[in-house]
């Protein structure tokens, strides 16, 4: 048996008992579902990153929430990690206020589509005023503003075979959720941080805001939502840059 095969027997077992279900049958199929086997999962550090992956993914359930702070909490100064690009064409739709940028959604949904600025603007609205913390140790609260990616997710259709939301900005700094996070409530596509317009600096004109996982997941200047039934054909196919610079694809806290 394949180190492979092992560990999906120790997933699945595992949702069995926690999850009081009847059986790995039924352990499997939510273990497909929700993909509980991370893309990054592969070599040395492997099984480690599968095990905290699980775990989390079972204890947590779909409902659980980030905390959510008021608005005299809000930090005074927002630091920056990742510069926008120096390069077009995110320079061109920067120096147009992005009247030309649109967002792509595409891959496995029904009705592939393109919106602009405004036709995401003009969507139902959600606010949110959460921690971000930065795996190089610092962290802030702030107040975002977007709509819901489940939403967005919901107008185009996600296709039954879809199992990851793939995030593709201009600056290649890729990175990906399951499906469990892309529908999350919490889980935005933002364009106004503390009331104002996002600035270049934090992502404009669109960014991924992912309020239970690490500050690299929140996604800044956005290109493409692609999604996915596997991630092994893009990049190195863990799921994310990340991994390739020493961080894992899931990022929870
Ligand atoms: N496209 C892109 N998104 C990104 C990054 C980046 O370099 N490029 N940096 C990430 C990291 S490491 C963090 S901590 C947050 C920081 O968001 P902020 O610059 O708005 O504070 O953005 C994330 N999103
Ligand atoms: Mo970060």
């Amino acid at each position: 048996m394949s180190e492979f095969l092992n560990r999906r027997k120790l997933i699945t077992g595992g949702l069995a008992s926690v999850a009081g279900i009847a059986g790995l049958a039924a352990a499997e199929r939510i273990a497909d579902r929700y993909g509980l086997i991370p893309p990054d999962s592969g070599g040395v550090w492997g099984v480690g990153e599968t095990l905290t992956y699980a775990a989390q993914r079972v204890l947590m359930s779909h409902h659980s929430m980030a905390r959510e702070f008021s608005r005299s909490e809000v930090s005074k100064g927002i630091p920056v990690s990742g510069l926008p690009p120096k390069t077009d064409p995110y320079q061109r739709l920067l120096a147009n206020n992005f009247k030309d940028w649109r967002l792509t959604v595409d891959g496995l949904v029904a009705r592939p589509a393109t919106f602009s600025l405004d036709q995401i603007k003009r969507m139902p609205t959600s606010t949110q005023i959460t921690h971000q913390a930065c795996e190089e140790g610092w962290s802030f609260i702030a107040e975002w503003h977007g709509v819901a990616l489940s939403y967005v997710l919901n107008f185009v259709g996600v296709s039954e075979r879809a199992k990851y939301v793939v995030f593709a900005p201009y600056d290649g700094m890729w990175d990906s959720l399951d499906l469990l996070d892309a529908y999350h409530p919490q889980t935005l596509l933002a364009y106004n941080l503390n009331g104002k317009g996002l600035s270049a600096d934090h992502g404009a004109p669109l960014r991924a805001r992912v309020a239970r996982q690490l500050g690299y997941k929140s996604v800044k200047f956005l290109s493409r939502v692609t999604l996915v039934d596997s991630l092994k054909n893009i990049g190195t196919g863990r799921g994310s840059i990340n991994p390739d610079l020493g961080y894992s694809w899931y990022a929870g806290i």
